[in-house]
């Protein structure tokens, strides 16, 4: 068995990022139904992000979405967070809503517009520099619709261009996190379609490029956990876009709809020593590619939105609980013996443990309420956010 203690020591150092984007109105290209209490500005965003880490204790930092978290003092922007005890995390660029991008940003014909996407992305750096921001995280909407709409090749030969030239701007403690998903916009080509092709144009580019998995951006039935043990493998997993998904890039709340699959995500990380950054203590190491970003990816199109983000934070916990629980020395026994349904044994046996009363411990341990979705509830604050943000425009896509 797994040392309790050290068990713990891991779940305490463990980090989660919450996106900026979960807190402000979202929905589908059918509707975005408006949630009273949203906030108006980035600032108001952080302080959702601060209830986050507050009841949570393992989500300090917050990702922006630029031009959606505009703003025209990033270092006050950086300030603001740190006095409400968080970090600045990864700057995401938003290169697909421009009317100019029709054809695509970065892989574009037109090198007028690769030219203002790439302007795009030095402004990223440009935010991140502003706010301390190590991650500069690229998802490109491009692609195309139509057989012979444009040259396959040509258009990652453009991408190729492009990431070099934003990778020359970042300063040596910088990195570029590429993610991939298999379609959506484009129907036809996807541009940088899966990991396959994310961690060729990373090679190409440099030892900070690194690939991000979305776990949303994959067609059903794709083993995920074999493609993170082989980015870690190759020292290239940048990170995680956690969210889950039943059908598409649903964007749900992450361990939804599969929590075993994220238990098997995360025992891969666990296998490979690389589930707390490094400095941070507990029990793992990092990977040679660097440490890797735990993001959440989601929308709360119909459910409440910070309590959601809180779910979702405990979610990867109590999966993570699971796969710190697998006893590795059981495991490699019965796989070296052969031993099929011992092995698989081992894995069940963790993954079928109740684990939310570890959890509970481990949160009383640092001085937080063992149930941090109730004791949000009970604080009083979604309804003083209801009372106050009142006018203005709330944050939206
Ligand atoms: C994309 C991708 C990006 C996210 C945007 C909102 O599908 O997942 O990571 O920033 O959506
Ligand atoms: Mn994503």
């Amino acid at each position: 068995m797994q040392e309790v203690a050290s068990v713990k020591a891991a779940l305490k150092a463990q980090q989660i990022e919450l996106p900026s984007w979960a807190f402000a109105n979202t929905g589908t290209r059918f509707k975005v139904f408006a949630q009273p209490g949203v906030p108006r500005t980035p600032l108001e965003k952080i302080d959702d992000a601060a209830q986050v880490q507050r009841f949570t204790g393992v989500a300090p930092s917050v990702a922006l979405h630029i031009p959606w978290d505009k703003v025209s003092d990033y270092g006050g922007l950086a300030k603001y967070a740190a006095d409400a005890g968080l970090s600045i995390g990864t700057i995401n660029a938003n290169v697909f809503q421009d009317d100019d991008y029709r054809l695509g940003s970065v892989a574009n014909p037109d090198p007028r517009v690769r030219g203002k996407a790439i302007g795009a992305l030095l402004e990223c750096v440009d935010v991140m520099d502003a706010t301390g921001s190590r991650d500069l995280k690229l998802w490109f909407a491009d692609g195309t619709n139509y057989p012979g709409q444009d040259d396959i090749r040509g258009r990652q030969d453009r991408l190729a261009e492009a990431l070099a030239q934003v990778y020359e701007r970042l300063g040596p403690d910088q990195r570029m996190l590429l993610e991939y998903k298999f379609f959506e916009p484009a129907f036809y080509t996807t541009d940088v379609p899966d990991w396959g092709t994310a961690l060729t144009q990373c090679l190409a580019t440099g030892d900070r490029a690194l690939v991000v998995v979305d776990t949303g951006h994959h067609a059903p039935g794709v083993n995920i956990e074999f493609i993170v043990a082989m980015l870690l493998r190759a020292g290239r997993l940048g990170g995680f876009d956690f969210n889950s998904r039943f059908y598409a890039d649903d964007d749900l709340m992450v361990g939804a709809a599969d929590p075993f699959q994220l238990f098997r995500i995360l025992r891969e990380v666990v296998r490979a020593g690389a589930l707390v950054p490094r400095d941070a203590g507990g029990t793992g190491e990092s990977t040679p590619g660097g440490d890797i970003a735990f993001m959440l990816d989601q929308c709360h199109n119909i459910e409440p939105k910070i309590p959601g983000q809180i779910r979702s934070v405990m979610n990867v916990q109590e999966a993570t609980a699971k796969a710190l629980l697998v006893d590795p020395d059981a495991l490699a026994a019965a796989q070296q013996a052969g031993d099929v349904l011992g092995a698989n044994a081992v894995l069940m046996d963790a993954y079928n443990t109740d684990v939310r009363p570890l959890l509970a411990e481990v949160r009383q341990e640092v001085g937080l309420d063992p149930d941090p979705y109730r004791a949000y509830l009970a604080s009083g604050n979604q309804e003083r956010i209801i009372a106050d943000r009142v006018g203005g425009t709330p944050a939206s896509w």
